[in-house]
């Protein structure tokens, strides 16, 4: 039987971060209709992106773990042991999981958008790991980054793996390293940031992963009007969208949209849209880097200290920084 922990995890309370109603709305009414990725995580959207990650296309998350495993202790090393670990996105806590042997992290601190997924994922790690000190917190990081006091503000590692950062366009991303960077005490000692970023690579493998033969990634991306109906209250039918996405080489990106496929209208409480038959609307953008665009952004987001490790193909960059 599991020991109990030493120190209890805490569901933290999250900064109120406001009805999502306002945005998801304001989005759909839009020219060109979008719908956050941040979204996609209801419960059976993170079931669905652990899915993905099992597909044989989905070459990120295994490329990344592998990564990880062949270099944990030249992470370590840099990383330096004992760290406060904020792991931005946790999910199911598994690539953190993996690290915790060679981090010794002294607090893990998972934080994802998908609050019960989250909940259940840290009920299972806390058994396995009975003696590190875990602080869930369910929020949205991407709008902000103010943690609770608890959360021990020296020596920090802020752990941003499986190219999330790609979510964001170069300008957002920017910001938000920045305000990692904020998060961060002041000097260059240990801790910094650990992310991993997804590089730009042959479009048929790029493509492949974002549209996988057995539809798990379009299944993925149609949840999310469920996701929006129990949201807004709207009445989206997923059966009347289709799942696109393609690689967009000049701005070095897929795209996921979902596709109308006959004239449409949707309505919600106070509103509704017409949709025209092929019209889309945006779910995704997931960026793909060079080795030179990840050094510039870390750079410019005021990181120093940057060190790089690849798998044997190229595919994956894991990079730890200082602030
Ligand atoms: C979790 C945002 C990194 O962009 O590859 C997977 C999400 N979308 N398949 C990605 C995703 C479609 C994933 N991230």
């Amino acid at each position: 039987m599991a020991q109990p922990a030493l120190i209890p995890s805490r569901w933290e309370d999250a900064p109120d971060q406001g009805a999502p109603q306002a945005e998801l709305l304001a989005g759909l009414a839009a020219p060109e209709a979008v719908i956050s990725p941040k979204y996609f995580y209801d419960p059976l959207g993170s079931k669905l992106f652990e899915a993905i990650c099992a597909l044989p296309e989905y070459y990120p998350t295994r490329t990344e773990a592998a990564i990880h495993a062949t270099h944990q202790q030249a992470i370590a090393a840099s990383v330096g042991q004992g760290c406060t670990l904020i792991d931005l996105g946790a999910g199911n806590c598994a690539k953190a999981a993996s690290l915790f042997a060679a981090l010794q992290p002294r607090q893990y601190v998972p934080v994802d958008i998908s609050a019960d997924f989250l909940h259940q994922s840290v009920a299972g790690l806390q058994e396995r790991f009975p003696q590190l000190p875990m602080l869930p917190l369910a929020m949205d990081f991407s709008t902000t980054l103010e943690l609770p006091a608890s959360v021990d503000g020296q020596r920090r590692l802020f752990f941003y793996p499986g190219s999330s950062l790609g979510n964001f366009d170069p300008r957002q991303a920017l910001a938000f390293l920045r305000r990692v960077r904020a998060a961060l005490p002041p000097g260059k000692g240990d801790g910094g940031i650990l992310i991993g970023l997804d590089l730009v690579k042959d479009v048929r493998v790029l493509e492949a992963a974002y549209d996988d033969a057995i539809g798990v990634t379009a299944s993925f991306n149609l949840n999310v009007l469920n996701h929006v109906n129990a949201l807004t209250g709207a009445d989206f039918n997923p059966r009347d969208w289709r799942h696109v996405s393609f690689y967009n080489a000049r701005q070095q990106r897929i795209e996921m949209y979902l596709e109308a496929r006959r004239d449409l209208i949707v309505r919600w409480p106070d509103g509704r849209r017409t949709f025209r038959q092929g019209e889309r609307i945006h779910t995704e953008y997931s960026h793909k880097f060079t080795e030179q665009d990840i050094l510039g952004l870390l750079e410019q987001a005021g990181f120093g200290n940057c060190r790089m490790w690849f798998d044997q193909r190229r595919w994956f960059a894991v990079c730890h920084a200082q602030a």
